[in-house]
C-alpha cells in the first residue's frame, strides 16, 4: 500500500478543461474520492486570458488543480496548425501554473504527452530521455509547449516550493474522443472509418501512412485512475510516464478494430500522409514502482470506445 501524501477527501479541486476527453474522465474518477470538484465553463472563463485566470483562481481558491485543458489533435492537425498548437498550449498552461502559484494552490498536476520525447528516443522511453535529442517534426510545436509546462512545474517547485507535478500519458482514447477525421487521433479515426465503410458496404478502408508505426494506447479512464493515484501519492520533479505497456502497429490496430466492428474490408494505405514517429512506447517502470499498474486490455478498451461512438456519434 503506497503512502498517501495528499489526501483528496474534503478538498476543493479544480479540473481545468473538464469538458475534454481527459478532463471529463478525471471528473468521473474524482467523483469517488469525496472531494469537491470545481469547474469553469469556456463561456465564463477564457483560459488564454491571463487576468481572468488569475482573478478566477484568487476567487475560487482551490486546494488542488488538474490541468487537463489543452489544444490537442492527431498527426494532421498538429502538422498543419503549428501556430495554434504552440500558442494555445503555451498560453493556457503558463496562465494556469503561474496563477496557481499566486493563489497558493497546494497541489497541481500538469499533463504532458508522449511526444515530448525525442523522435529516436530509446524504447521503451524512460523519463530520463527528455531533451536528449531532436523532436518528431510533425508535432514539435505541441511538444515544445508541453516540455515548457513540465519545466515550469519543476521551476516553481525549485524556486517557490510549490507541489506541482506532471505526468506523461501515452496515446489516449476513450469516451468523449474526437471522431473528426481531419483532426482526430488514429484510434477514433479508424473506428469511424470502419463503421462508415460497413454502413456503406465499401470494399476497402484507407489508412494514413504505411501502417508500420508502433503506438501504445491507454484508455482515458485508466489514465484518470493513474492521475488520481499520482495526485495522492507522488511529489517530485520527474514527469511520470503513464502507459499501458500495450503496443501495436497501426495495421494491427486496424485489424483489431475490424474485429470489434465486425467488418473486414481490404486495408489500403495513403502514403502521401505522414507516419510520424516510428515507435513510442513509454517505460512506465517508475509508475509501477510507485504502485499503479492497472491498464485494461486494448481490445476491451476499444469495445468501450466503440460503444461510446455508436451511442454518441453514429446516432447523430
Ligand atoms: O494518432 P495519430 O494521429 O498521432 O497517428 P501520433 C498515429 C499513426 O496512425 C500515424 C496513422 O502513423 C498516422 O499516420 N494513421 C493511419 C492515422 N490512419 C490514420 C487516420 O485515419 N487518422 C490518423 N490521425 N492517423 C500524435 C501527435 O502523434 O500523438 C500529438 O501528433 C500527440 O501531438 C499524440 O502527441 C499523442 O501518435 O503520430
Amino acid at each position: 500500500m503506497t503512502d498517501v501524501l495528499f489526501p483528496l477527501e474534503g478538498k476543493r479541486i479544480w479540473v481545468a478543461g473538464h469538458r475534454g476527453m481527459v478532463g471529463s474522465a478525471v471528473v468521473r474518477r474524482l467523483g469517488t474520492e469525496g472531494c469537491e470538484i470545481l469547474t469553469a465553463d469556456r463561456e465564463s472563463l477564457d483560459l488564454v486570458d491571463q487576468a481572468a485566470v488569475s482573478g478566477w483562481l484568487q476567487h475560487a481558491k482551490p486546494e488542488a488543480m488538474v490541468i487537463a485543458a489543452a489544444l490537442v489533435g492527431g498527426i494532421h492537425a498538429n502538422n498543419s496548425r503549428p501556430a495554434e498548437f504552440i500558442w494555445n498550449n503555451l498560453t493556457i498552461q503558463t496562465n494556469l501554473i503561474h496563477a496557481a502559484h499566486e493563489a497558493g494552490v497546494g497541489k497541481l498536476l500538469f499533463l504532458g504527452s508522449s511526444c515530448i520525447y525525442p523522435k529516436l528516443a530509446p524504447q521503451p522511453v524512460p523519463e530520463s530521455a527528455l531533451l536528449g535529442g531532436p523532436l518528431e517534426p510533425t508535432n514539435q510545436w505541441y511538444s515544445i509547449a508541453k516540455i515548457a509546462g513540465i519545466m515550469m512545474c519543476q521551476a516553481y517547485r525549485r524556486q517557490y516550493g510549490c507541489d506541482f507535478i506532471s505526468a506523461q500519458p501515452t496515446n489516449l482514447y476513450g469516451p468523449g474522443d474526437n471522431f473528426d477525421l481531419e483532426s482526430s487521433h488514429v484510434l477514433p479515426a479508424l473506428l469511424r472509418k470502419f463503421h462508415e465503410a460497413k454502413a456503406a458496404g465499401d470494399p476497402s478502408v484507407t489508412l494514413w501512412g504505411t501502417g508500420t508505426p508502433l503506438r501504445e494506447f491507454l484508455h482515458v479512464d485508466d489514465l484518470a485512475d493513474a492521475l488520481v493515484f499520482l495526485l495522492k501519492t507522488y511529489s517530485g520533479e520527474i514527469q511520470v510516464n503513464v502507459g499501458s505497456g500495450q503496443e501495436v502497429s497501426i495495421r494491427e490496430l486496424a485489424e483489431m478494430i475490424a474485429g470489434v466492428v465486425d467488418y473486414y474490408p481490404e486495408i489500403e494505405f495513403d502514403r502521401s500522409k505522414p507516419d510520424g514517429t516510428p515507435r513510442k512506447i513509454l517505460d512506465s517502470t517508475m509508475l509501477t514502482k510507485l504502485g499503479w499498474n492497472n491498464a485494461r486490455p486494448l481490445r476491451a478498451g476499444i469495445e468501450d470506445s466503440d460503444r461510446w461512438y455508436r451511442e454518441h456519434i453514429a446516432k447523430t
